[in-house]
């Protein structure tokens, strides 16, 4: 099944939408670990706020890592994390930042969503939105879902 780029236009609409405040949304730790089994990342889409830093641990049997798709924005790559080992990035720029494996690329996608500490303004948002660029030809995963 693919995904279109309505994932990525649905959340920055929810997000953006008045009264709603993205922060209480997002996850208030300073660290978000996603855990990496049979070719998956969980979770595969998620949202920090930023200076927030993501930890991936590789709890599969299989060498994998995380790499940014499109080279902009915040820019990143953990490199080869091997079975039982952890490797963090800290994200130092709001945006939405679609990823893939190092080892694997695209058959292992995921994404994450970096926002202000405060409630979004409109002007970050437009700022946001005009800095996202969906990678070409690539599809960005479903939008993951999380019990509250
Ligand atoms: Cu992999």
């Amino acid at each position: 099944m693919k995904f279109g780029p309505m994932w990525a236009a649905a959340a920055l609409l929810c997000l953006a939408a008045p009264g709603v405040s993205s922060a209480k949304t997002a996850r208030a730790e300073n660290t978000l670990n996603i855990s990496i089994v049979d070719f998956a990342f969980n979770p595969v889409n998620d949202t920090v706020i930023v200076h927030s830093t993501v930890e991936w641990t590789n709890n599969g049997s299989f060498s994998h890592g995380s790499v940014n798709q499109t080279g902009s924005g915040e820019v990143w790559s953990t490199g080869i994390i091997g079975h039982g080992t952890s490797k963090g990035h800290t994200f130092d720029k709001l945006g939405i930042f679609p990823y893939e494996c190092v080892v694997h690329g695209l058959s292992m996608p995921g994404t994450i969503v970096v926002i202000s500490s405060s409630p979004v303004s409109s002007t970050s948002w437009s700022k946001l939105k005009r800095s996202y660029r969906a990678p070409a030809g690539k599809a960005v995963p479903q939008k993951s879902r999380r019990s509250s």
